[in-house]
């Protein structure tokens, strides 16, 4: 929203066929996306497109990559800065274009003027011709696809991290051109469907802002509400919920959807804060999970195989998921449960619907003229236009498989964020020397509530593992299948060792799955802070620091 002026995917899957250069940032598809990452190494083999990876481990992705930046955690605005200054320096920036398509280039200029790759290589470890070297390829690549993680989103400054990466796409000219751009790539099937129904604090259904009184105006035309009756001020976000409940202004709370006693930084507060919820509801296709052992209520839920609707994926593509099999004893679908207790509460004239395709019409009248139209989507068209993607405002359109080939944004022009690297909340010190860095496994998922009951899965990671260089574990004497002690100033985990040198000195990285039910002394999100991005409010996962004794 900040680069854009609004929520707004540019490309499409299919960029991955026709970059010269992929950059991929944060970011371990090879395990958190096999799909898309076969896609990306077919390409890369047929179209001889190059792959820079930056991430602190040499990951499987990595592996493939032909550079890797194996940055020190949660330095990436400083990277991204520099590389930006080389391309000026080097005349690689056609500089007209980036005043067209930008509204402040003058203003990066500036600001990054003295951030050299000699500078940059003090904070970010890395050489500093390594840094001239990608900042090159960049520069000279005919299309260049910037693709990201959580690396970069789940970090106090995440938004910097992402703003200052826009910034090379756009003075680059990477934008609206097939093989160029950024495609950001959601964690979850239905992250992107999140946000055009309106599913986050600040939105309300088709891409639009509750602070806006037309916005207002025109869903509760829609819904048959009294538009002074939508709140314009955004609602809370997960942490600053958590923190109401704590401090009791929030006495009620209906989880749907979600575990966060376990995946929630610092569990042991997260925790505390569910067990003291006066009225506590979790609507969950497991019983018990971390979260709905602490609920006053548990309301089975069907999951996705168990009922039909639609998800958009990261390229805006639509795709009708239909019931497989029903639902085991008494679980329904979310939304019949939501409906029910509407009705129950006196608002049935609101929650009177049949089916979930009589929801997606109305929904689709809320889309008209957005720049996620999809007036043309029916459940019948979806039946043979698989993956078609938004807009797609009328029924002879034939969908939109790339935006902005006109190079006409939302906010006129496009804006640089021009950023300073800040450290992460907390620092590797005396008593805490070592970087935790968090993150996924192939054979698990999430908290676990699935994978966790497949055997196969759980035998390949059954329990939490640390990951740490081999001078590291030398200096602890800690060898390869030891059990060692994880602790941070919240809590602490044990875990067996594997020492690696794919892993980067003075950091160490432990998978994230595993909470408080998988075993004792096996919550890996105890040890997490509760530092969060000043915009996105996404959780500092990737930067605490801890210490690693023998066990
Ligand atoms: N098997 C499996 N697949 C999944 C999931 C799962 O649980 N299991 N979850 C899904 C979901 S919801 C999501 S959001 C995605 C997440 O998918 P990814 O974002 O690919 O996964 P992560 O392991 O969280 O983080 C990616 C990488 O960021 C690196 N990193 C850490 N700190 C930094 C830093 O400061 N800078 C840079 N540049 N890199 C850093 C880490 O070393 C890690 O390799 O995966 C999805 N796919
Ligand atoms: N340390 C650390 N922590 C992390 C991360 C990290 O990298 N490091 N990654 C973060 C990321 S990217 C994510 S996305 C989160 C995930 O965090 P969560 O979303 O809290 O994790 P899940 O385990 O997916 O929890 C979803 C719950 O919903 C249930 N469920 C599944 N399908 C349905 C359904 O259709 N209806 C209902 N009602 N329930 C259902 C599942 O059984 C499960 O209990 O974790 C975050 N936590
Ligand atoms: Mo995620």
């Amino acid at each position: 929203m900040q680069a854009f002026g609004a929520d707004s995917p540019p490309c499409a899957y299919d960029d991955l066929n026709h970059a010269d250069l992929v950059v991929v940032s944060g970011y371990n598809p090879a395990l958190s996306k096999p799909v898309l990452f076969r896609r990306l190494l077919a390409a890369k083999h047929e179209a001889g497109a190059k792959l820079i990876v930056v991430d602190p481990r040499t990951t499987p992705t990595a592996a493939k990559a032909d550079v890797h930046l194996r940055i020190a955690p949660g330095t990436d605005v400083a990277l991204h800065n520099a590389i930006a200054h080389v391309l000026i320096r080097d005349e690689l920036v056609d500089e007209e274009e980036a005043r067209q398509l930008t509204r402040n280039y003058d203003e990066l200029k500036r600001h990054v003027a003295r951030d050299t790759p000699v500078r940059a290589s003090r904070v970010t470890g890395l050489p500093e011709q390594q840094i001239t070297k990608v900042a090159r390829m960049i520069g000279n690549a005919g299309a260049a696809l910037f693709l990201w993680g959580q690396g970069l989103n789940q970090s106090r400054v995440g938004t910097r991290k992402v703003t200052t990466l826009l910034n090379l796409a756009f003075m680059t000219g990477n934008i609206g051109k097939p093989g160029a751009g950024p495609l950001a790539v959601a964690g979850q099937s239905g992250a992107m469907a999140l946000r055009e129904v309106g599913a986050l604090p600040h939105l309300l259904p088709g891409l639009r802002l509750v602070s806006d009184a037309k916005a207002r105006s025109d869903i509760g035309h829609i819904w048959g509400v009294d538009p002074n009756r939508i709140a314009p001020q955004p609602g809370k976000t997960l942490p600053e919920i958590l923190e109401a409940v704590d401090q009791g202004t929030i006495k009620a709370l209906w989880i749907i959807h979600a575990n966060p006693a376990a995946t929630f930084p610092d569990t042991g507060w997260a925790r505390s804060v569910l067990a003291r919820t006066e009225f506590l509801v979790v609507q969950d296709c497991y019983h018990p999970t971390e979260t709905s052992r602490h609920a006053h209520i548990v309301l089975p839920a069907a999951q996705w195989g168990e009922k039909t609707g639609v998800v958009t994926n990261s390229e805006r593509g639509l795709n009708l998921a239909r019931q497989a099999v029903p639902p085991p004893g008494e679980a329904k679908a979310d939304l019949e449960i939501v409906m029910e207790i509407a009705r129950e509460m006196g608002f049935d004239r609101h929650f009177d619907y049949a089916s979930t395709e009589e929801i997606f019409d109305e929904y689709r009248s809320c889309t008209t003229g957005r720049p996620c139209d999809i007036g043309g989507v029916t459940y019948q068209r979806l039946a043979t236009d698989k993956g078609i993607q938004w807009p797609v405002p009328t029924a002879d359109h034939p969908g939109t498989r790339r935006r902005f080939t006109d190079r006409r944004f939302p906010g006129g022009k496009l804006a640089l964020g021009l950023h300073r690297h800040e450290d992460p909340a907390e620092r590797p010190d005396q008593d805490y020397p070592l970087l935790l860095i968090t993150g996924l496994v192939a054979a698990q998922f999430h908290s676990r509530t699935r994978t966790g009951r497949v055997e196969r899965l759980n035998r390949a990671v059954p329990e939490p593992f640390v990951e740490i260089h081999p001078r590291d574990a030398d200096e602890l004497t800690v060898e390869n299948g030891d059990l060692v002690e994880v602790s941070s100033r919240r809590g602490r985990i044990k875990a067996r060792a594997r020492v690696t040198a794919t892993m980067r000195e003075g950091a160490i990285f432990v998978p994230y799955h595993f909470g408080d039910l998988a075993g004792p002394d096996q919550a890996v999100n105890s040890l997490t802070i509760r530092s969060f991005d000043e915009f996105a409010h996404q959780p500092e996962f990737k930067a605490c620091a801890v210490r690693v004794t023998k066990a």
